[in-house]
């Protein structure tokens, strides 16, 4: 089957996607349940729709887009990705997995494919961290990995809940009624740009995802003594800025003395109180994120930066209290659905190379639930969360293809 994919239209939606944005382009904001994300949400379901898509939402917001099958009591091909986007950044993270998925499936239906499965598109709820300091909370409830009533007391820097900005955007329900079962779905598929340099470098078409990095994150509180920035003299400070900053430089030296590439760490956050020129710094709340393709490692190195900061802390007669915000285990990708990615690579004569996936995805959750497979397609330079971040509609079109055809193996 010649799978013809609409460019022009996949193009024109992607740049429209764009558009529903906190920040002028070519940047993209679009944080979960902000205006400019319920108004994508709409602009979405609106094409699902228009596709024959019949629509869901649960809970939390996930919402699944289905095309039914001559089998419609078979478990579903899924697929899917996310359109929360973190600030500051760009326009093809998770978009091109949501709306390549969508493409893909007109892509079949104009071909005439009439599946026996369902395949069912999947829009998750915050795959990003930046409104409640944990990502992936759409799927990570869907998939068990999140006790809901956890989930429910999550705070945004406003102070609101999860529930409540849940209700607020008009979604009900338990948060428990959002999980789903193993075995509900019978694949699940996401395309996503690589977010690093190797296939470009390479010069390969599709990335097939072997792993997906294990990702942790710290939120760490430093407490010292606030003052006057003119009256107070060095010797009797107790600066939580100061201990921040050499906290920061040893989270780095820590992440390179573990000798692996592997493993990363990055202080993202960094809150000062009362954040005035002229007074000593009292309070510094820290975010890190810290990952590794190795738990063991990764634990690790968690360790240490929490022996190392209480050290600085006691050095400088400081207080910190360290709290680990999640620390996930890696995530694998099944064979036998990478096997079908990798026959329909050779179906379309399309250049694939093994690949690790260092930035997270649903798809580490997904794999708790569901066969799960990821394929990537390049990023210019590897750039993303940036705005210049950047796929072509070349190498966009060719994941869409290759994800139509899987999907249509698989669905038969
Ligand atoms: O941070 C990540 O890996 C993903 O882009 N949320
Ligand atoms: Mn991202
Ligand atoms: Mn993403």
């Amino acid at each position: 089957m010649q799978i013809a994919i609409n460019a022009e239209r996949l193009a024109s939606e992607l740049n429209q996607l764009a558009s529903f944005s906190d920040a002028p382009a070519p940047a993209v904001t679009r944080i979960v349940f902000t205006e400019a994300d319920l108004r994508a949400r709409a602009w979405l379901k609106g094409r699902c729709r228009a596709a024959g898509l019949v629509i869901r939402e649960d809970a939390i917001g996930n919402t699944f887009a289905q095309w039914n099958g001559s089998s419609p009591d078979l478990p579903a091909i899924a697929t899917g990705s996310h359109i929360d986007a973190i600030p500051n950044s760009g326009r093809y993270d998770g978009t091109v997995g949501v709306l390549g998925a969508l493409e893909a499936i007109r892509s079949l239906q104009e071909n005439g494919f009439a599946p026996q499965r369902p395949i069912e598109l999947l829009i998750f709820t915050s795959e990003e961290p930046s409104r409640f300091g944990i990502g992936c909370l759409g799927s990570r409830l869907l998939s068990g990995a999140l006790d809901p009533h956890h989930a429910a007391d999550l705070r945004d820097s406003a102070g609101a809940s999860l529930e409540e900005v849940c209700r607020a955007a008009g979604f009900s329900g338990p948060l428990s009624s959002v999980c789903l079962p193993p075995g509900h779905y019978a694949a699940f598929l996401e395309l996503h740009i690589e977010q690093g340099p190797l296939l470009e470098r390479e010069r390969v078409q599709i990335g097939l995802v072997s792993s997906i990095a294990a990702p942790a994150s710290l939120k760490i509180v430093i407490e010292g003594e606030g003052g006057h920035a003119g009256g107070v003299l060095m010797p009797h400070r107790r600066d939580a800025l100061a201990a921040a900053a050499e906290i920061i430089l040893a989270v780095e030296r820590l992440a390179l003395s573990t000798g692996a590439l592997d493993t990363v760490a990055t202080t993202g956050l960094c809150d000062v109180f009362p954040g005035a020129i002229n007074s000593i710094p009292s309070r510094v709340t820290l975010g890190l994120d810290v990952r590794d393709t190795d738990a063991a490692r990764r634990d690790a190195l968690l360790r240490d930066i929490e022996q190392t900061a209480q050290a600085i802390a006691q050095k400088r007669s400081l207080s910190v209290q360290i709290r680990l915000m999640n620390a996930d285990r890696p995530g694998h990708c099944e064979p036998a659905i990478l096997d079908a990615l990798r026959r329909a690579c050779e179906q379309q004569r399309v250049t694939f190379m093994p690949i690790v996936s260092r930035a997270y995805h649903d798809s580490l959750f997904m794999s708790r639930i569901a066969p799960t497979a990821m394929l990537f397609i390049p990023c210019r330079a590897g750039v993303s969360h940036r705005p210049d971040e950047f796929a072509s509609l070349g190498d966009i079109c060719a994941g869409v293809r290759l994800l139509a055809q899987t999907l249509a193996n698989l669905a038969q």
